[in-house]
């Protein structure tokens, strides 16, 4: 074992992943994820809208028409579900979420005219797009993601179409299988 596996916190292994389906909002997230949470059997949890509903913020930023999400709520709220593991969690952010947590890092990609369309098409107001568009641009969650977790694990796809999403889907599927028979 090297010294940085000493540093993380292991959980007993899990006979089930959790894997986290992350991405500039619009990249299709929460529709892959319920896609592939039919064709594995994983529970999905989408955690912006249970950041709604759960409180599990600090109120709202105005001008990002947005919640300013609490992370220490949120992590505690998921905390136990990850321990046991069978989960695809739906979020727009990875590095709110301890390394141990997942077994797999998907981060979906959109060509910027893509996803321009699908945030105009969402009602999002023009700082909002453009402050996401910006984003996938520099592509900010797929870096954070590959300073955050093991290289390994980071996956990135693309997802302009819906070819590409039935792919994206099947890879989770395979990828989940192959979990499950090995572990
Ligand atoms: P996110 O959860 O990342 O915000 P979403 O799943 O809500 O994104 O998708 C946003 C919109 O774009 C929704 O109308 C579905 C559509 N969409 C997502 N991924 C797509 C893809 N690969 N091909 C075509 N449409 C897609």
């Amino acid at each position: 074992m090297s010294s940085d596996d000493e540093q993380i916190p292991q959980y007993p292994p899990r006979a089930r992943p959790n894997i986290l389906i992350t991405g500039t909002p619009g990249t299709g997230k929460t529709t892959t994820s319920e896609l592939a949470a039919m064709a594995t059997g994983l529970e999905h949890i989408n955690v912006g809208q249970l950041v709604k509903e759960k409180s599990l913020h600090d109120g709202r930023d105005e001008t990002f028409d947005s919640y300013i999400l609490n992370d220490d709520k949120l992590c505690d709220e998921l905390e136990d579900r990850m321990g046991q593991g069978g989960y695809i969690v739906d979020f727009h952010s990875c590095d709110v979420f301890p390394e141990r947590w997942f077994d797999l890092v998907v981060v979906l990609r959109a060509d910027n005219s893509v996803l321009y369309d699908r945030l105009v098409k969402r009602g999002y107001n023009e700082t909002k797009i453009t402050e996401n568009v910006e984003c996938e641009i520099m592509q900010v969650v797929l870096d954070e993601a590959r300073e955050g977790y093991r290289q390994e694990i980071v996956v990135e796809l693309n997802s302009n179409s819906i070819e590409e999403m039935e792919e994206n889907v099947d890879r989770v599927r395979q990828w989940t299988e192959d979990f499950i028979r090995t572990h």
